[in-house]
């Protein structure tokens, strides 16, 4: 028999599970399934597929309305007779496996019996540790001289095995364990904090992936591994033979931005990705599927979506089990067990096990009769069993075509015992008690005595022995330690200013949005020998909007299929061309893809050694407030590249009204430390902020990512005045002084299109005899950095050199503008206006003078600052 064949019972009793009581003629049933079964026998697999493909097209023929189902039989996916022989040393991997699993929950519960306000978790790395451990002992990849490395995404909340791993591997000390959850205070005691998640920004040399908001960790996977696709393309770089794994939470998966991107994995074929889901059938509150059973619907989801899915169910303790079960009972009983009753069997103790699980029918108890209980309640699930892990990884790393999921059964709190395995709060557990301490030692075999259970110590074996050997040994064969956060890139030089934006420098007051400006600047830009093959432009189903559509001759839209398609407008100048080379990423509307796919990029400079400049144009109002939390990971993962947020401003983007038009994201930008946020009115300050950016990222290659916005009303642009451009990068200059002398003064403030306004009011001003100093702002959120840090700072002094009441006004809400408040010299008045409620739709005029952001508007906020 072929090693993946399995025996005539196993077809039997899998065919027999769902249709015993529907079964109008049980003996022609019988035919036909021996029939089968004699086909599959002699015929081999391919022949038994052939036929069932026939007898479905027959079925459709027919138009007899039938589905196939999606779910197979609640068992392995890959059957005993077809595993690879287990290429490690079990016994010494299973001690590792206890070993990482007793440092992390002892990290976790001295954190909280120190600082009862830590907290931690302990049963969800519990749950997984045996899928982290054959991931490090057998395929993941760290990157070396001879391999890019793979991508892993760890769980967030599982950190501390990660943690313990680092231990064991020398690259954390016991001391740094201690400080698990405690940054601030670990280096005063000489050691260094370990963050709760993993978050580059506070462990910059460790972690890669923050994952620590659910969703983020899985939909960021999917769109690594279609940029690397995308370097391989477009031969940047070559990525073949590296892969990236995730492993997520079951109760995860119900993000929406877990599922939204499952679909494009499987479009692009992505068998460079491997998802491990964490099935152990509990979230933080309950359940995943009480009443259900999450496996199956997520076989259904994923099948659905186009992946290869590959349930790892039951371990090898179950394998002689289900070939003894002949009728199909076992199978058909597990099946048909739902999750919440499936946590309880976890729960309970082997006694409970045997009366209720295996008491349901006299097969059942028959098949448990040679079990004690003591082994009834070992019986592992399959993402305990390292073989059974082992089985599936190799599978999924080796299958072709399809990305893969690997559904891992398991029970939250595994080993926990009493005190927290399969319990309903056992998310939350972090205090053990003495007498769980010590079952848990005995449950693992650790080699501690009593007093060093109880009192949580770390435990490290000798350098020598045979398990520090083998584990390190496994370590350099897959090339090193992992997670491992590189910085090294290659610097880019980028073209003179001069080279791609003169017409912005000196734009002669030529009517133009600022949109068009940076389409053209950007064109150029690509057209660069050097840069232009690493800019990344990307964007969500809106370059037409945006003027860019003339990108899509030039550069071309990433395809990894090139175009199987004569384009409608294939004659012209614009033709929508899509290219296995093409460089534009076009998202499609999703949002929360395109800013994976930005996050992707702009951390190329780490994740592959090799720096990009990605710059993603969007709808300003659908990128902080729709994606914002996905931008503060980009964030921690100290990100380099554009976000631009266009037809931004309240006022400024006419009728599309109140969801569309954006009062806020500078707001929020502001929030984000190593974000600049930029508010530029004409193309010339914006050129001078493109050229900076680029100089910072990929020059000075410091972690900053830059948010600039950019409007589509036509107005003219004057001339960059000259010496402005320091003003420019500081967040403010003085661009006029309108009036007399000798008059009454004002001094007006203004950012973004809003600042033609503030023009308008002090040429009004200025009519009625007064003095006006007009500044324009760049960057509200530059200028209050600088006051945070230096007392009142640059725009203090700016101020300083005007006179009379200061007006500021932006296409924002007012909290922009009074961000600055405290740089006001003392006894001058400082009136703020803004665009605060809700958008509406109508003409710009309209608009400002609703929101009070009109040149009348400012005018009279001027004047009564006199009064
Ligand atoms: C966006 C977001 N919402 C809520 C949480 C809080 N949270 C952390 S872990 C968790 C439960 C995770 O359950 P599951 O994914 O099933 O993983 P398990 O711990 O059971 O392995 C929740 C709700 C979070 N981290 N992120």
């Amino acid at each position: 028999m072929p090693p993946d064949k399995q025996s005539p019972q196993s077809i039997h009793m899998i065919t027999a599970i769902p249709s015993p009581a529907r079964d109008a003629d049980p003996t022609e049933t019988a035919e036909w399934r021996e029939s089968f079964a004699a086909l599959a026998a002699h015929g081999g697999d391919a022949r038994a597929r052939f036929m069932l493909d026939e007898l479905v097209r027959l079925a459709r023929n027919q138009q007899i309305q039938w589905q196939p189902d999606l779910n197979t039989p609640y068992v392995n996916t890959i059957p005993a007779s077809a595993q690879p022989p287990f290429p490690g040393d079990l016994a010494i991997e299973e001690r590792l496996a206890s070993l990482m699993r007793w440092n992390a929950l002892a990290m976790v519960v001295r954190a909280n019996k120190a600082y009862g306000e830590l907290g931690g978790h302990i049963a969800s790395y519990a749950s997984a540790a045996d899928l982290f451990e054959v991931g490090f002992n057998h395929f993941f990849h760290a990157r070396s001289a001879c391999h890019g490395g793979d991508l892993v995404f760890f769980q967030p909340h599982s950190a501390p095995g990660v943690y313990a791993r680092a231990f064991l591997e020398g690259r954390l000390s016991a001391a740094d364990l201690s400080h698990y959850r405690q940054e601030i205070s670990a280096p005063a005691a000489g050691a260094r904090g370990l963050c709760s998640y993993p978050h580059p920004w506070l462990m910059p040399d460790f972690w890669q992936f923050p994952t620590g908001s659910m969703g983020i960790g899985p939909i960021s996977s999917i769109y690594h591994a279609r940029f690397m696709r995308y370097l391989t393309h477009r031969n940047l770089l070559d990525c073949q033979g590296r892969k990236v794994w995730g492993v997520f939470g079951d109760g995860e998966m119900d993000e929406p931005e877990s599922m939204s991107a499952l679909t494009l994995a499987a479009r692009e074929k992505l068998d460079n990705l491997v998802w491990v889901v964490n099935c152990n059938l509990q979230r933080l509150d309950g359940p995943v599927r009480g009443n259900g059973r999450i496996v199956d619907e997520l076989e259904r989801l994923f099948a659905g979506a186009g992946w290869n899915v590959v349930k790892l169910l039951w371990g090898s303790d179950w394998d002689g089990l289900l070939a003894r079960d002949l009728t199909g009972s076992l199978a058909r009983t597990l099946g048909a067990t739902v999750d919440g009753q499936m946590q309880t069997f976890a729960a309970k103790d082997g006694r409970y096990n045997r009366e209720h699980f295996f008491g349901q029918s006299p097969e059942l108890a028959a098949l448990a009769q040679g079990l004690s209980d003591e082994q009834i309640d070992r019986l592992k699930r399959g993402g305990h069993d390292i073989v059974k892990i082992h089985a599936a990884y190799a599978a999924a790393a080796a299958h072709r075509g399809q990305p893969t999921v690997i559904l891992a059964h398991t029970k939250k709190g595994y080993g926990m015992g009493a005190a927290g395995q399969g319990k309903m709060t056992t998310h939350s557990q972090k205090k053990l008690e003495d007498a769980d301490l010590i079952e848990f030692r005995d449950r693992f075999s650790l080699p501690l005595t009593d007093a060093q259970a109880t009192s949580l110590a770390f435990y490290k074996p000798a350098d020598d022995s045979a398990e520090m050997r083998y584990l390190r040994e496994h370590r350099d064969q897959l090339g090193g330690v992992l997670p491992r956060r590189e910085t090294a890139c290659d610097v880019l030089a980028i073209p003179a200013l001069e080279k791609y934006a003169q017409f912005a420098l000196a734009a002669g007051g030529k009517q133009m949005s600022t949109t068009m400006a940076f389409v053209r600047m950007l064109g150029a830009l690509l057209k660069d020998a050097q840069l232009g093959p690493r800019i990344v432009p990307i964007v969500a189903d809106e370059a037409r909007t945006f003027g860019m559509a003339n990108l899509f001759k030039q550069v071309g839209i990433y395809s990894s299929m090139g175009q199987r398609y004569a384009p409608e407008d294939i004659g012209s100048v614009l033709s929508y061309r899509e290219a296995l080379d093409g460089q534009i990423l076009e998202e499609g509307i999703s949002e929360a893809g395109a800013i994976a796919s930005w996050t992707a990029a702009a951390t190329s400079y780490s994740v592959h050694g090799l720096a990009m400049l990605p710059f993603y144009i969007y709808y300003s109002m659908f990128g902080f407030q729709r994606v914002g939390d996905a931008i503060w990971a980009a964030a921690d993962q100290r990100s380099r590249g554009f976000l631009l947020g266009a037809t931004s401003g309240r006022t400024t983007l006419g009728g599309e009204g109140l969801q569309h038009q954006d009062g806020s994201s500078h707001l929020v930008a502001a929030t984000i430390a190593n974000c600049k946020a930029w508010d530029p009115a004409y193309a010339g300050e914006l050129a001078v902020i493109l050229d900076a950016g680029m100089r910072e990222m990929l020059v000075e290659q410091k972690d900053v990512f830059y948010y600039v916005t950019l409007m589509n009303e036509n107005y003219a642009q004057p001339d960059l005045p000259e010496g402005a451009a320091e003003g420019v990068l500081r967040g403010a200059y003085r661009l006029a002084r309108q009036g007399a002398e000798g008059g009454r003064r004002a001094t007006l403030l203004g950012s973004g299109a809003i600042l033609t306004e503030v023009v308008k009011a002090a040429e009004q001003l200025a009519a009625e005899g007064w003095c006006v100093d007009v500044l324009s702002v760049t960057s509200w959120s530059e200028l209050a950095r600088d006051a945070q840090a230096d007392g009142a700072g640059y725009l203090r002094e700016l101020l300083a050199a005007t006179q009379g009441p200061i007006v500021a006004a932006s296409d924002y809400v007012r909290a922009l503008p009074e961000s600055v408040r405290l740089c006001v010299p003392g006894g001058r008045s400082y009136r703020t206006l803004g665009t605060d409620g809700f958008g509406r739709s109508d003409t710009r005029a309209a608009l400002r003078e609703f929101f009070q952001v009109d040149a009348a508007s400012i005018v009279r906020a001027a004047q009564e600052s006199l009064q």
